[in-house]
């Protein structure tokens, strides 16, 4: 999978449309104006267990960039990575308690809910234990578990964005969980406010319509 080109290369995205930790990352490549080269990994063909691409991504999973000489393969490593190299529109403030915030946030998201409700639970270990019923219930649990905490966090702090009236690294881990939230896991928002608003002001912003999985280029095509 790695390109044969001798040119000099813009930075590659190894992703698939409909990973919240592609999308992330796919946020904020936009919000930063860096042009980059969508690789698909088709997680439904098991494309991201092809030998080949286990060389970028030692675990065999979404996403991996490639700037230049630089392999980075976990989202959040890859998040920071790209807020330290391109230092437009920052995303950690330098306010102690704001950056602690912007990183539990994060945090919440990436360990306390996306694996939980990840690909390889719902679909390999738990197919055939569970039914889809089933299934959508233990993702949903665990989102509203995550949900519920999110809200109790930014209800009193949250102004245009979810600390405050800058997009920071929390909002980049929030708009994705959210989205997927009410188009896989039928989430039901009214429960969620501030969430749901947020989710709203980010509706507005390029950077974030640009990003949205149903639009990537190796998304089903709306029939
Ligand atoms: N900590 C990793 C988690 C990546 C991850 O869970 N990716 C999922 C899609 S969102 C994946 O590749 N799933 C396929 C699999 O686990 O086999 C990150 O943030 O990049």
């Amino acid at each position: 999978m790695a390109s044969e080109s001798n040119e000099p290369q813009k930075i590659q995205l190894y992703n698939f449309w409909r990973s919240s930790c592609s999308h992330r990352v796919r946020v904020v490549l936009s919000l930063k104006g860096l042009d980059y080269e969508y690789k698909a990994v088709n997680l439904y063909t098991n494309e991201h267990l092809d030998p080949e691409y286990e060389k970028l991504n030692p675990v065999k999973y979404v996403p991996t960039l490639v700037d230049g000489d630089v392999v980075v393969a976990d989202s959040f490593a890859i998040v920071l990575y790209l807020d330290e190299k391109y230092p437009q529109n920052p995303l950690l403030p330098k306010d102690l308690k704001k950056k602690a915030l912007n990183i539990q946030i994060a945090s919440i998201v990436t360990s306390s809910i996306q694996p939980r409700q990840n690909f390889p639970i719902d679909i390999d270990f738990l197919e055939g234990r569970l039914d889809s019923h089933e299934r959508l219930l233990w993702s949903q649990h665990h989102i509203n578990k995550g949900f519920t905490a999110l809200e109790k966090l930014l209800k009193d702090c949250a102004g245009k964005y979810a600390t405050g009236d800058e997009l920071l690294l929390g909002d980049i881990f929030l708009e994705p969980q959210i989205h997927a939230g009410i188009t896989r896991f039928e989430i039901d928002m009214s429960k969620f406010p501030t969430l749901a608003r947020l989710h709203d002001a980010y509706m507005e912003i390029p950077a974030f319509q640009a990003a949205i999985p149903e639009i990537q280029q190796d998304a089903p095509k709306a029939s």
